[in-house]
């Protein structure tokens, strides 16, 4: 975002503070508020000036009471963010976004920002484009819990008027790793964008829109989520060629590159 831009909260959360994009976006959003809660089930390190720390559990109903007080919007990045046993899904995933919600409708907080992911719709085929009034298909529990997430942020809206924009976010990653990131990649830049115009865009209800940059090659279209106000800086493009360069020609016939949702299509307890 241009450093001038008049955004100002009192007192924003970022859960799943303790975690990979957690730990890029903590020091970004402090520029956006006056206090910056974090929180996490791991310990978040030292509070720098500005910061709460709250360690706590997602599915605790009275630590989310507790977490939720006082504050503005939320940014939610806590939770499982891979595929993994049906037990700790259904508790942060699920239960804990229940609570989360709950809590949010106790207090009249108004505005989350949902980290959804691009696994509620892995198993369209790398062939399409999608948008998001596209029918989820979930290619993992994972993907799943992030489908009944956006319907649960529906729910809330509907009833509660509490406003999402859940972001379905593709890769997001310091550089391009593989040819699936090329259509995938959200670059760090991108990210804190997209969340700071998902805080503030004036009115969301609950949007649902993919998080990428202005990659080359697009298995995703945004245009029904315009209103937020995201443009992408950042592209893959400038990545390509070391990237083919690395990795070697792939098997089109290989269901890790023929969907979407890549190598996850295979993942999963189910023979456990
Ligand atoms: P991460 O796994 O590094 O961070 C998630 C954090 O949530 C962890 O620090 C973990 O301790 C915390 N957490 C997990 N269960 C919890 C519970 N029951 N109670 C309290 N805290 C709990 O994941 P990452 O990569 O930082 O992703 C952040 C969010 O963005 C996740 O929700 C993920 O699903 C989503 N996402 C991330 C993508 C990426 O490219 N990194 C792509 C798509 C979605
Ligand atoms: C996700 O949802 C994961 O949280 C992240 O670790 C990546 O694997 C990403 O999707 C992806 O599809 O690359």
């Amino acid at each position: 975002m241009a450093p001038h831009t008049p955004i100002r909260f009192r007192r924003l959360l970022l859960t799943g503070a303790a975690g990979y994009l957690g730990g890029v976006l903590r020091p970004r959003l402090k520029a956006y508020c006056d206090t910056l809660r974090l929180s996490d089930r791991r310990p978040l390190g030292p509070a720098a000036p500005g910061e709460e720390l709250v360690v706590a559990e997602l599915d605790d109903a009275a630590a989310m009471l507790n977490l939720l007080a006082g504050v503005d919007a939320i940014v939610h990045l806590g939770g499982i963010s891979v595929e993994a046993a049906w037990q700790p899904i259904l508790a942060a995933n699920i239960d804990g976004l229940f609570k989360l919600y709950e809590a949010a409708r106790h207090h009249g907080v108004k505005r989350v920002v949902f980290a959804s992911s691009n696994h509620v719709t892995g198993f369209y085929r790398q062939d399409e484009v999608i948008t998001p009034q596209h029918m989820p298909k979930p290619d993992t529990l994972y993907g799943l819990s992030k489908a009944f997430g956006e319907n649960l942020a529906q729910l809330y809206w509907h009833r509660h008027g509490i406003q999402t924009v859940s972001i379905r976010i593709g890769s997001s990653t310091a550089e391009v790793a593989d040819r699936r990131m090329l259509a995938t990649w959200l670059s760090h830049d991108d990210l804190e964008q997209l969340v700071l115009r998902a805080l503030t865009a004036p009115v969301v209800g609950h949007t649902v829109v993919y998080g990428l940059s202005d990659n080359g090659t697009r298995w995703w279209d945004n245009t029904s989520a315009a209103h937020l106000g995201y443009r992408p800086q950042d592209s893959s493009e400038l990545q390509r060629a070391r990237v083919e360069a690395q990795q070697p020609v792939l098997d089109p016939n290989d269901p890790h590159v023929m969907y979407q949702g890549g190598r996850f299509v295979t993942l999963g307890p189910f023979d456990a």
